[in-house]
């Protein structure tokens, strides 16, 4: 039985505080500049729910803060990304798909939290999360060498990092939120992409097991390979969250974003990921994220441009769009 939803919620986050760099915050603003809602809506015939506001939750964040426990600017993640999961969940729990346009990784703490929250209200299902990205984001504030949150949003999921109900995160637990501990079940996990791991996040996922497709995996077994063997391991009836990273493409196509890795997939590779979650039809959330229009690496001033165009192609075949007809690969 198909539980796609009937609809799409789009919400637009302008939040950097997961990382030190200027510009990932105007991401939305370019994104949608650039007509990926038209494509859905015009283009796709869906019906998008969207208030029309970037969000950046400037008015509720402390704009300095000390470090804490080794996090830079943990107060202001945290309650950003509070926010951001009642507004997802909200959105969630009317049966639609959640569209979350960033800003950095950090602010899937809120989009997973808010969608694992609805979904096991209305479906009574814990979801399965495929994070697609050069990085396994799943550095406690312990073993992060920057800080930066954005390099910790799946530990803080899966409940790695101590958040003591008051504390820094602490909301993720809390009966109020409905939260649950973990919100991520690492045996739900998917990475696709890997190339920039760290010491101590290799760790996390030997010791829980974690289902990692390196880029080196997906070279090595092909993309239909990774993408059959993922939805076999997630089963075809489980709730599926796509985080997408544009950091997962390789530099010469997205150049513009902060931690740019080379090796990284290419676009057959990240339309096939979509384009296959969507033939799911499970798909309740999708993140795209790390889009930084002020990266301009390259000397021609079209990163930013091209960089978008590469998210909004991503986008469009999560949504439906189908550029590789079915016979064309085999799945
Ligand atoms: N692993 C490094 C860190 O923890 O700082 C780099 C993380 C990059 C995170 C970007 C969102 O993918
Ligand atoms: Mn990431
Ligand atoms: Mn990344
Ligand atoms: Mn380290």
């Amino acid at each position: 039985l198909p539980i796609g939803p009937s609809s799409v919620g789009v919400i637009a986050v302008g939040f950097s505080g997961g990382q030190g760099k200027q510009g990932v915050d105007m991401g939305p603003a370019a994104i949608i500049g650039c007509g990926l809602l038209e494509e859905l809506n015009y283009g796709l015939g869906i019906r998008l729910h969207h208030d029309h506001k970037i969000h950046t939750y400037e008015d509720m964040v402390p704009e300095f803060e000390a470090d804490s426990r080794n996090m830079k600017r943990p107060l202001a993640v945290s309650i950003a990304t509070q926010a951001l999961a009642h507004q997802v969940y909200e959105q969630a729990r009317k049966n639609r798909c959640v569209l979350t346009l960033g800003g950095d990784h950090s602010i899937a703490i809120g989009t997973v939290a808010g969608v694992a929250r609805a979904t096991r209200e209305r479906l009574g299902k814990d979801i399965a999360v495929i994070w697609v990205d050069a990085h396994a984001d799943i550095n406690t504030p312990e073993t992060s060498d920057s800080g930066n949150i954005h390099g910790m949003p799946l530990a803080m999921l899966a409940s790695l990092a101590q958040t003591a109900p008051g504390t820094p995160f602490g909301w993720l637990q809390s009966k109020a939120h409905g939260g649950r501990t973990p919100v991520v079940d690492l045996k739900k996990l998917v990475y696709i992409g890997l190339r920039d791991v760290e010491e101590a996040e290799q760790q996390i996922i030997e010791q829980y097991g974690i289902k990692a497709y390196t880029r080196v995996d997906v070279h090595k077994l092909g993309i239909e390979r990774v993408l059959k063997d993922t939805l076999e391991y997630i089963g075809r009836d489980t709730p599926i969250h796509l985080s997408f990273d544009i950091d997962a493409l390789d530099p010469e196509l997205a150049p513009s974003t902060g931690t740019p890795v080379p090796g990284g997939l290419t676009m057959h590779e990240a339309l096939l990921i979509a384009q296959g979650v969507h033939r799911t039809r499970n798909m309740v959330g999708m993140d795209l994220v790390e889009i930084n229009p002020l990266e301009e690496p390259g000397e021609d001033g079209l990163g930013a441009a091209q960089t978008i165009a590469c998210g909004t192609e991503i986008v469009r075949h999560a949504f439906g769009a189908m550029s590789l007809r079915e016979d064309e690969y085999k799945m």
